[in-house]
């Protein structure tokens, strides 16, 4: 190595190297030594959203990282490969943000259920953001809509609806909710999630560019996050090809606690270790027959619940 150790913030990730903006430029960059990960079992070391120290190798341009420093938060879900092995996906975010579309595609509830489950338990400030607004006419579709705000905002989930091919929609009202955030974006295939990252970020123009020249070689493409600047300040963390954050080891009777409709009431059960399912004496069964609780939510939980446990 030579030269002084610099901070920087991983923007993307491709295995073993690492793209790193410090001050200054983006260095390329590879990892050095084994890094203590407190008690995650990971089988990515660093992700995008990292920052870290580095220095550049000596007479390369490259550098090398030698530090990890400690992350404000992060977002992870079960490797695929690798059993109780997990795999970070971002790290230092403000807050993430769901795309949703009620046509090509249709995002159903129990998505955005369990996407909300998981931003909870990440301690991640969530946001659903409508997209193609511009598709929705039938008085069908507008109750689907009002159907959203009405389930998600009180729960403290913002609701904005917006057209991602309309400049005005995305100054004035994207654009303010993102400015100077480190925010993730996420979505089903097909949302509209390139297409805002194409109109804010410059740098991902050329991002699409390049992933249909591999694809049109047949190589394959990447899932990996990666970060894209904002001119006003603030970044989008995009996360192509990752349909859905893993819960990760909840417990059956935690996960309530990841519904702030029914962790108000938690510990009121008359067993402490209540599902609320069926159990006598159960707060959270009282406060859904009494529509304190939104049938479609208690749905998902139960949904959830039921998927978690076939996991075991
Ligand atoms: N009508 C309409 N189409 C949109 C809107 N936003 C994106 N699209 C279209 O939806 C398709 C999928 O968008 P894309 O950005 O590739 O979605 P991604 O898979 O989430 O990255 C493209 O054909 C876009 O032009 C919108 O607000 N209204
Ligand atoms: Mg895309
Ligand atoms: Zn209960």
């Amino acid at each position: 190595m030579d030269g002084k150790s610099m901070k920087g913030r991983v923007i993307k990730s491709t295995g073993s190297w690492y793209t790193v903006k410090t001050e200054v430029a983006e260095v390329k960059a590879r990892l050095k030594g084994k890094f203590k990960q407190d008690e995650l079992k990971l089988t990515n070391p660093i992700a995008v959203g990292d920052w870290v120290e580095l220095a550049m190798e000596e007479g390369q341009e490259t550098g090398v990282i030698f530090e990890i420093l400690p992350r404000e938060n992060y977002v992870i879900r079960k490797s695929t490969r690798k059993q109780h092995f997990s795999h970070i996906i971002a790290s230092n975010l403000d807050q993430a943000i769901l795309i949703i579309t009620m046509k090509s595609p249709r995002t159903s509830l129990g998505f955005i259920d369990r996407f909300l489950v998981s931003t909870e338990s990440f301690r991640i400030p969530a946001i659903l953001v409508v997209n193609k607004v511009d598709l929705i006419s039938k008085d069908r579709d507008q109750e689907w809509l009002q159907d959203i705000h009405e389930i998600y905002e009180p729960l403290g989930y913002p609701v904005l609806e917006i057209s991602a091919i309309k400049d005005t929609d995305l100054r004035e009202k994207f654009l303010p909710l993102i400015q100077g955030k480190s925010s993730l974006i996420a979505g089903h295939s097909g949302v509209g999630k390139s297409t805002l990252l194409n109109r804010l970020a410059p740098g991902a123009s050329q991002q699409t560019k390049e992933v249909s020249n591999f694809s049109s070689k047949g190589v394959h493409t990447t899932t990996f996050a990666e970060l894209f600047e904002l001119p006003g300040g603030g970044d989008l963390i995009d996360t192509p090809g990752i349909k859905e954050f893993g819960i990760l080891d909840v417990e059956e009777y935690e996960l309530s606690h990841y519904f702030p409709e029914m962790r108000k009431y938690l510990g009121q059960c008359k067993y402490n270790n209540c599902r609320h399912i069926n159990e006598p004496g159960c707060v959270i069964l009282e406060k859904l027959e009494e529509g304190y609780i939104h049938p479609y939510r208690y749905e998902s939980y139960l949904n959830i619940l039921s998927e978690e446990d076939s996991h075991r």
